[in-house]
């Protein structure tokens, strides 16, 4: 059975690699999965029918078969637990690369997000710089404890782990902030992760989507 997953018909990224399919089919690419795509448009993603699949009408959804699963995050760890090459075997360690998982998700990646959301939709508010100023220290809150962890390590716990692919693409959505500019170590983290062919091949497969999108 062919693994499918979904994704945007049209990335409003254009190409950027910054939606969530981004990081489940650089999984697939690490642990040497092939895959299919499924392109959903934003009315299909509303439909009954793709709301069976992600309740939240969102992409990406994953199908293996009997096993559908939404959340990124959760797509990325069965990926993980089921295959080699994203998690030690080490079973501390291998605990220790799935709090870094978390943390990617749900410390890093939420001030990040409003950050983002602020400076695309609420550019025009009379109160927006001070809210950025706002936003854009919470951010820093959480690269500070990052960079200080990352110190001179190639990866955040020893070998490249899920953890990182999530940190990486989390962080990349900052890439037009301006704010890596101050963390220097972590600009050449994401290089890290951007230089692994997996990456390289999970990229240049979304960018060709968006690229036929606009013929
Ligand atoms: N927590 C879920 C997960 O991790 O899977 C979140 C999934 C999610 O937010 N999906 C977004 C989506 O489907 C696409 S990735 N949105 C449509 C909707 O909710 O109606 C978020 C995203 C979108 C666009 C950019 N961009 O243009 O740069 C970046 C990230």
């Amino acid at each position: 059975m062919t693994i499918t997953i979904t994704a945007f018909e049209s990335s409003p990224d254009r190409g950027r690699g910054l939606a969530r399919d981004m990081r489940v089919r650089w999984a697939l690419e690490e642990v040497g999965q092939p895959y299919d795509v499924r392109l959903v448009s934003f009315e299909a993603m509303k439909q009954p029918a793709y709301r069976a699949l992600q309740p939240f009408g969102q992409i990406p959804a994953y199908q293996d078969g009997d096993l559908v699963l939404f959340e990124s995050g959760a797509i990325i760890l069965h990926l993980a637990q089921s295959r080699p090459g994203l998690l030690p075997v080490d079973a501390n360690a291998r605990a220790r690369a799935v709090a870094w998982m978390f943390a990617a998700l749900n410390t890093v990646e939420p001030p990040i997000v409003e950050y983002g959301m602020a400076s695309l939709f609420e550019r025009d508010r009379p109160w927006y710089d001070q809210r950025q100023q706002m936003l854009d220290t919470h951010v820093r809150a959480r690269l500070d404890p990052l960079a200080a962890s990352l110190g001179d390590k190639t990866w955040l716990d020893g070998a490249f782990s899920a953890g990182d692919l999530l940190m990486i693409t989390v962080l990349r959505r900052l890439e037009r902030s301006g704010i890596l500019a101050s963390y220097p170590a972590l600009q050449a983290y994401i290089a890290r992760g951007e230089a692994r062919p997996a990456y390289q091949r999970a990229f240049a497969d979304q960018l060709a989507v968006f690229t036929a999108s606009q013929d």
